[in-house]
């Protein structure tokens, strides 16, 4: 997620951090570099000329200029400002009517509306005991409404029964009197989506929305797209009034463009982004959070929230015990390994962390993915208790035997075993010296 734009950011901030003392023009210099930076990564050019005509005053500010960690103090005022420019409050969903509260889903054609529509029932089911009806509207492409029902069923979400040839509006009065009947506190209209912006789609959004009256118009739009999606949203905003937005496959956006332009260009919150194609792959839209990952400081809040929702807690306690004195053994790794299928694999856990651009391309070389994951368990399934706590020991004979056990061949094994003694090696730096990795002590703490 946004690791293009990170890795610039970095870059910057770590030749910044660098400097003892800072005059005007090194400032000037590197305010131009991020302005680079963001037009690389896809922002829009309104959104750029905010963000730097905000930073600038501040950065050349004298207490910046005269203090001893100016490279520090800009990097606090970036932050700022990406945070106001973002939305600076979370926004949730308004559910505040008298039940059920409609939501209506728009936008183009495989943005990600069928698959958000269930993972918003999910999310309200878990996190505000509602109960939603889910309802497609998506007439036109051949077995969307199926889509969605299959989708509903598989995950226990209500859904309307689907009727044959029904028109959208007929469908909305359906939907209005079943969610009275069986008492939804939510219904969430899934609309039909073209693959572009056309008058017949507008024209239909609107007749749907004045039959409706949903409390929430959202877009659902594709944040690959970049600033594509932010005209997407421009347009609708002008003829449908939206309410909210959600980004769709954030999980897959390098440059960061669309998340970075919405608010700001649209006037529209974002209120939720979609991290993958899994039901609950969606997330609330904190804009200090992202603002905290575009800017390579890692989102250690949702990261340590994440772990205490998924996780063992006592098991990652031990680990980290282990970590720090030294004693990691492949038991820690295996629990470590298992702790981060959990965490949706590496790429979820790595994802999060702060200033960890540098270790993940190490991580991409070693070619850790979930697979390898699951083939990694099953090697060390067939160590024996003493081969676990001390790998070393691990020679050809021994190797064949757990080669045998595992189904993996010994070159794999070879593979995890050099993968573990480089891991061990860098957490070992990382548990010493997490300052020079990025990590500032006090948040490496809480991660203990
Ligand atoms: N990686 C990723 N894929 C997504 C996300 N949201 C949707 N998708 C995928 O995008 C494709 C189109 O989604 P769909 O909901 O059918 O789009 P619709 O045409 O707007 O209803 C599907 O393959 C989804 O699995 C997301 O947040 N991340
Ligand atoms: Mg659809």
């Amino acid at each position: 997620m946004f690791e293009n734009l990170t890795n610039k950011f970095e870059e910057i901030f770590s030749s910044l951090k660098k400097a003892p003392s800072l005059n005007e023009a090194q400032v000037d210099e590197g305010l131009a570099k991020i302005r680079l930076a963001l037009l690389e990564a896809d922002v829009a050019l309104s959104v750029v000329k905010e963000l730097i005509k905000n930073i600038k005053p501040r950065a050349i500010g004298q207490e910046i200029i005269r203090s001893t960690s100016p490279g520090q103090m800009i990097v606090k005022v970036v932050f700022d400002e990406v945070v106001k420019i973002l939305g600076e409050a979370k926004s949730e969903l308004n559910l505040n009517v008298v039940p059920p509260a409609c939501l209506m889903l728009v936008g183009l054609q495989g943005s990600g509306k069928t698959t958000s529509a269930a993972k918003i029932a999910k999310y309200l089911e878990k996190k505000n005991n509602k109960k939603s009806l889910l309802v497609s509207l998506d007439v036109y492409r051949p077995a969307a409404q199926e889509q969605l029902n299959t989708l509903g069923e598989k995950n226990s979400i209500q859904t309307l029964p689907i009727v044959k040839d029904q028109l959208p509006i007929d469908i909305v009065k359906r939907a209005l009197s079943a969610a009275t009947l069986n008492g939804s506190d939510i219904i969430i209209f899934d609309t039909a989506g073209r693959t572009q912006v056309d008058l017949a789609m507008m024209n239909e959004i609107k007749e749907i929305k004045s039959l409706a009256n949903p409390i929430e118009t959202i877009l659902v739009a594709d944040s690959l797209t970049g600033q594509v999606a932010v005209n997407v949203a421009q347009e609708f905003k002008k003829a449908v009034d939206l309410t909210g937005i959600i980004l769709t496959r954030v999980d897959g956006d390098g440059r960061g463009g669309a998340a970075l332009s919405m608010k700001f260009a649209t006037n529209t919150p974002i209120k939720f982004i979609g991290t993958g194609e899994k039901i609950e792959e969606i997330d609330i839209f904190h804009p200090d959070r992202i603002a905290n990952r575009i800017l390579g400081m890692g989102d250690v809040v949702s990261l340590v929230e994440k772990a205490a929702q998924d996780l063992d807690e006592e098991k990652i306690k031990e680990t980290e015990k282990n970590l720090r004195t030294g004693s990691f053994s492949m038991e820690d790794y295996l629990s470590q390994l298992r702790q981060m299928k959990k965490m949706g694999g590496m790429e979820g856990v790595l994802s999060m962390l702060p200033g960890v651009s540098k270790i993940k391309k190490q991580m991409d070389n070693a070619n850790i993915d979930e697979n390898i994951i699951k083939v990694n368990e099953a090697i060390i399934l067939s160590m024996t208790k003493e081969e676990r706590l001390d790998p070393k020991i691990i020679n050809g004979s021994r190797k064949k035997r757990i080669s045998g056990g595992s189904g993996a061949d010994p070159a794999t094994i070879n593979k995890l075993l050099k993968q573990f003694k480089m891991m061990t090696n860098m957490m070992k730096k990382m548990s010493k010296g997490g300052h020079e990795e990025g990590i500032p002590p006090e948040i490496f703490n809480q991660l203990k």
